[in-house]
């Protein structure tokens, strides 16, 4: 069968490669329909299309307008003619709904058969059942999607994590216009997925799972090796949250000439995980406080010691490891005075050193965080393509407007954008 797999464009249309990212979860997938013998092609539009993602800069754009606009539509409807797909994978998380509904428009128009999958169709499965013949709930590289993309058979497919999910590697030259990808993006590679923790914004659990799944280590330093990897990122939910294989993982990452950065909870990163993973290659460990207010840091499902993040700071420092911190501003009901508050302790570990990524909450489906924003009725979500992390237009602080205005452009200052 020829199959085509589609992510959405993203990046192209906020006009940025600051907002590239690279389709892991469908590489995978091409991978495994590979292995059935199908002809797998995927079309991510942000580098396939022929006008790519123009270089640097954070111009960020009023993605609903774009997605709106169906010009960009056109190149994806000449590959659908030229590579005459039996079927279509479309992948997509909340942000890119909107973009993927209108590509599951054209392709019925088309008459072409379709399966969606990824974040937001797993979260909202019922949903997505208007726009596309088949919803994939969860992670859709087991052996059986084969059979799922063969049937398309109308309705909603559900797929358990599963401990042996990495038996195979990604199919990265899978992508049209791979090669356009900055290389740090060609150089990340998963290592563990699932998570037991339960921070009220996120969604990565439900359809991971909360048991954490590893993958061997000495596999995943053949992947990199094999892919002349140098520099990337390490996909991995919470990266030492099972101590005993980031320790494994680091020692054997030693080996092998690759840099990386990483997911790490505040708990997990004492003295010894930090000579760990410094050893095995990190330049730098993201962690999030998301709030300098025990009430908001409660709230967002972290545990946050008082002095902790300053502690790590000086200890990673000490070990020439880069910290990135993630801070969010706007909880439902937070004041200024709190946001404030927030923004100023940001400051002061960026001035002692830290990388900062401050967003605005955004309560997206199925998180406890959405319940609060929304469950009340007083409050409508916005469009799947505003919900933003960047976006003034959310957040759900008590203060004026005009207060909101200057914590975000305070926000962006601090983060660098
Ligand atoms: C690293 C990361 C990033 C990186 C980029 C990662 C990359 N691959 O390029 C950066 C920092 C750039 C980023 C950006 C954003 N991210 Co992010 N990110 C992640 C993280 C931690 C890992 C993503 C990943 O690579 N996973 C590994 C791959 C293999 O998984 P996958 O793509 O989901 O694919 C599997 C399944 O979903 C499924 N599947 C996927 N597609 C399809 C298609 C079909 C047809 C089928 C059958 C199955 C299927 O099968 C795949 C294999 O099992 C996730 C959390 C998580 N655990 O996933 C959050 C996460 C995806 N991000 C999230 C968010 C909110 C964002 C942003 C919107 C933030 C913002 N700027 O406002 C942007 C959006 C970018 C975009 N267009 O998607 C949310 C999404 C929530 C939601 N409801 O959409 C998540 C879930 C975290 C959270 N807080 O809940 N992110
Ligand atoms: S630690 Fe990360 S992946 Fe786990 S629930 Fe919290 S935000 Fe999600």
């Amino acid at each position: 069968m020829n199959i085509l797999l589609v992510k959405p464009p993203f990046a192209r249309l906020m006009g940025s490669t600051v907002y590239l990212t690279y389709p892991l979860g469908l590489m995978y997938i091409a991978a495994r329909l590979r292995l059935r013998g199908h002809e797998v092609a995927i079309y991510h539009d942000d580098v396939s299309h022929p006008e790519p993602v123009p270089e640097g800069g954070s111009d960020i754009r009023p993605l609903e307008v774009q997605v709106s606009q169906d010009e960009w539509l056109v190149p994806l409807a000449q590959v659908v003619e030229e590579f005459q797909p039996d079927v279509v994978g479309v992948s997509y998380s909340t942000i890119d709904a909107d973009a993927a509904h209108t590509i599951g428009g054209l392709l019925r128009q088309r008459g072409v058969a379709t399966v969606a999958g990824g974040i937001h169709a797993s979260l909202l499965p019922e949903e997505e059942l208007e726009f596309f013949d088949t919803v994939v709930v969860g992670e859709g590289d087991h052996p059986g999607i084969s059979a799922v993309f063969e049937d398309h058979a109308p309705g909603i497919e559900t797929c358990a994590p599963r401990d042996d999910w990495g038996d195979i590697w990604p199919a990265r030259d899978a992508v049209i216009g791979g090669e356009r990808y900055v290389r740090y993006l060609q150089c990340m590679v998963e290592t563990q997925r699932g998570c037991p923790y339960r921070c009220s914004y996120c969604a990565a659990p439900q359809i991971f799972g909360s048991s954490v799944r590893s993958r061997d280590p000495a596999d995943v330093c053949a992947e990199i090796e094999a892919g002349g990897m140098k520099s990337g990122r390490i996909i991995a939910d919470s990266f030492a949250v099972n101590r005993a294989y980031a320790l494994a993982l680091c020692e054997r990452l030693a080996e092998v000439d690759y840099s990386w950065v990483c997911n790490m909870t505040l708990q997990n990163a004492d003295a010894e995980m930090l000579d760990a993973v410094k050893a095995g290659g990190c330049s730098c460990v993201n962690v999030g406080i998301e709030s300098a207010v025990p009430k908001w840091q409660k709230l967002s499902g972290k545990r946050v010691k008082r002095g902790a993040p300053e502690r790590l700071l000086a200890e990673a420092t000490e070990r020439g490891l880069r910290v990135g911190f993630f801070f969010m501003v706007g909880w439902p009901g937070e004041t200024e005075d709190e946001l404030w508050q927030t923004l100023e302790y940001a400051g002061a570990l960026k001035a002692d050193g830290a990388t900062m990524c401050i967003s605005v909450v955004t309560a997206y489906p199925k998180t406890r965080l959405w319940d609060l924003a929304y469950g009340d009725g007083t409050r409508t979500p916005p469009p799947w393509s505003e919900m933003l992390h960047q976006s003034a237009g959310m957040g759900y602080a008590d203060c004026s407007e005009g207060a909101w205005e200057a914590v975000v452009t305070e926000a962006n200052r601090i983060d660098g954008r």
